[in-house]
């Protein structure tokens, strides 16, 4: 019967870059049973990005990206030897138990989550040429900006309009018009803070440790690296990437 199982051969390309993207399952119903606010909830993105740590801490990857219910991960080492079926399955099974576990930490969530189904993650696995990779977070990017100016507008059109007439005004009106419909009711997005506009990074940096050396008792200082979670994101261009040494 082993033969049977005709894609557990399927690997990633060891020439490529790769990315793994995550996303919640159904979130939209997740985000009505826990009643996060909207259009962000602090706390559920909060949550997610630590879920995003224990997915850095377990995989050590070069960086991860996060913005809604989405997490990209830039991979450095390739895990399972690039098995794609394996990667997927072991990655979004990880994630859930690890976004589960940090709900239910939460007092604010706690005593809701009965009222969902278990949470769930999908998976894709992207292989990317070197120049691919700074296109890839580049667009992830431009959606998360387009997250925060529908998230407002939607939110904002709910004040007058039902849902189906909320969704209607807002695919037939440009970005710009909808930021002037923003901009009426005094909501300025520039100003709204980084990681809404741009997303969550999550990479290694390095920081001062202040120690006590045993045998001198003296006061040390050492640099080491530390997984940031980077809430005052930039928009990614080619120094980002380079200064933190995400291309291979
Ligand atoms: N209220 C609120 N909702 C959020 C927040 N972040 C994500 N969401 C919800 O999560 C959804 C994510 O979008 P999708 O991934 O396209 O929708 P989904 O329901 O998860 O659908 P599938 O991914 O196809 O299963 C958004 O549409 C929101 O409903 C938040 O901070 N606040
Ligand atoms: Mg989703």
């Amino acid at each position: 019967m082993k033969e049977c199982e005709i894609f557990s051969s399927l690997k990633v390309p060891c020439t490529s870059n790769t990315v793994v993207r995550l996303d919640g399952r159904n979130f939209s119903q997740l985000s009505r049973k826990l009643e996060f606010e909207k259009p962000y909830d602090p706390e559920f993105v909060r949550i997610i990005a630590e879920a995003a740590c224990l997915l850095f801490q377990e995989f050590s990857p070069l960086f991860i990206y996060t913005f809604s219910d989405e997490i990209s991960l830039l991979l450095g080492e390739i895990p399972f030897a690039g098995r794609v079926e394996k990667i997927d399955s072991v990655m979004a099974s990880f994630l859930s138990g690890a976004f589960t576990r940090k709900i239910m930490e939460q007092e604010k969530f706690k005593g809701k989550i009965t009222r969902t189904n278990p949470i769930s993650f999908d998976s894709r696995v992207i292989p990317l040429s070197r120049e691919g990779v700074m296109e890839y977070f580049q667009w992830r990017q431009l959606e998360s900006w387009r997250n925060c100016l529908n998230g407002y507008s939607y939110w904002t059109l709910r004040e007058d309009h039902s849902k189906e007439e909320a969704m209607e005004i807002l695919h037939k009106k440009k970005s710009s018009q909808l930021h002037d419909l923003l901009f009426k009711k005094g909501i300025k997005l520039a100003e709204m803070p980084a990681w809404q506009r741009r997303g969550v990074g999550i990479y290694k940096k390095m920081v001062k440790i202040e120690g006590l050396n045993p045998l001198t008792q003296k006061k040390v200082t050492s640099n080491r690296k530390k997984i940031f979670i980077d809430w005052e994101l930039s928009l990614f261009d080619e120094e980002f990437f380079r200064v933190n040494s995400l291309l291979k």
